[in-house]
């Protein structure tokens, strides 16, 4: 069932991969000024199309691009996500998505850049094959959109994709010309409203191979209470919506040793007391007696390394996790505790033992009624 649901989609990729048109230079300037619309692209010669490729076994998520499912973001924001043109009609939307939060661009009918979004950065090799895929539907048959890139040395533009009123992926293979680039969503072309959820990036030839709705019947599961909890926003070292406490010359961003996204956190720790590196994340609403799990992925440079969360009330009386011991491998930490005040942070304890740690991926939920 699920190779033969998988073959269509590889199928399905194959088709689109046949209609890939790349640019590989339209002139300077791209990437300085998002508000200039793209240059036309001169459509090369179309690629024959390759072999087909082998069914992987089971899906892999094998996804580069952060906030690929549109679940970090506040209001109408898609953190890491640009609105370049149109922004107002471009909203956040919590029904008929794949699952979770989706997004919604409603277009007039004009320029295929006249309303457009960019995604986060990206890290990529120059000239290998990436597989670019979104689910999409439209309010009317046969609207049209691409996708495009922006990159240091210009950008590259797909061929248009005809969109129908029922859930469908898209899918575009492309080979970037630079080593860090931005997907785009060209959503303007066609009188429409679409709605948009799950834009993936995988290396090689074969597209994502989430489905939409999500198969297990559309929740996005529990919702995460933290945010910013990939680490994904901030300015140099700093991350939005944590408190560095304690140990601030330890702890930077990194973009080398992520578990998911583009940027983690790395913590320094010279060995003493629990709280000697301290991160506390923003305020969360908690409810006094509910259960809620806090989780947490870890992994240190070497092995030994002990680290633990607690909790941040105004009642100022922490919870404790026992020290939680780190290796070499990404880790999943997980501390069930039951909330005491109506407002909880989340703490991460890293200063136990001398060793440096990558965190990424900190989430709080409820935990599911058994
Ligand atoms: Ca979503
Ligand atoms: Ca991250």
């Amino acid at each position: 069932m699920l190779n033969k649901d998988l073959s269509t989609k590889l199928a399905k990729g194959l088709l689109v991969a046949g209609c890939v048109v790349t640019l590989a230079a339209c002139g300077g300037g791209f990437g300085q000024d998002y508000d200039s619309p793209f240059e036309e692209p001169t459509p090369t010669p179309e690629p024959t199309p390759g072999p087909e490729p082998t069914p992987v076994p089971a899906p892999v998520d094998n996804n580069i691009l952060p906030n690929s499912e549109f679940e970090d973001g506040s209001g109408d924001d898609f953190t890491g996500w640009s609105k370049l043109n149109s922004a107002d009609t471009i909203t956040a939307v919590t029904s008929d998505t794949c699952a979770g939060r989706g997004m919604q661009a409603v277009s007039a009918g004009g320029d295929p850049w006249s309303v457009q979004v960019s995604s986060p950065e990206f890290d990529t090799t120059i000239g290998a094959d990436y597989t670019a895929t979104m689910w999409i539907k439209s309010s009317v048959a046969d609207a049209t959109m691409r996708f495009s890139t922006s990159a240091l040395n210009g950008a590259q533009y797909g061929g248009d994709n005809v969109i129908g009123t029922s859930w469908q992926q898209v899918v575009w293979n492309f080979q970037p010309n630079s080593d860090a680039m931005q997907l785009v969503l060209d959503l303007g072309a066609s009188a429409t409203t679409y709605l948009i959820d799950d834009v993936k990036i995988v290396p090689g030839l074969e597209p994502d191979p989430s489905s939409c709705p999500h198969t297990d019947g559309g929740s996005a599961g529990p919702t995460n209470l933290l945010s910013n909890g990939g680490f994904e926003s901030g300015d140099g070292d700093a991350f939005t919506d944590w408190t560095v406490e304690n140990g601030a010359s330890g702890v930077s961003a990194t973009a080398a040793e992520v578990h998911g996204g583009s940027r983690a956190l790395q913590a320094v720790a010279a060995g003493g007391n629990e709280w000697d590196v301290q991160v506390t994340s923003a305020r969360a609403d908690t409810v006094v007696g509910t259960t809620y799990v806090a989780s947490m992925w870890v992994k240190a440079a070497a092995a030994g390394g002990q680290v633990r969360f607690s909790t941040k009330t105004d009642i100022d009386v922490a919870q404790y996790q026992g020290l939680q011991t780190v290796g070499t491998d990404w880790t999943e930490i997980s501390f069930e505790f039951a909330a005491d005040d109506v407002k909880t942070s989340m703490v991460l304890d890293l200063g136990a033992v001398a060793a440096t740690y990558y965190i990424d991926d900190v989430s709080l939920t409820e935990k599911p009624a058994e």
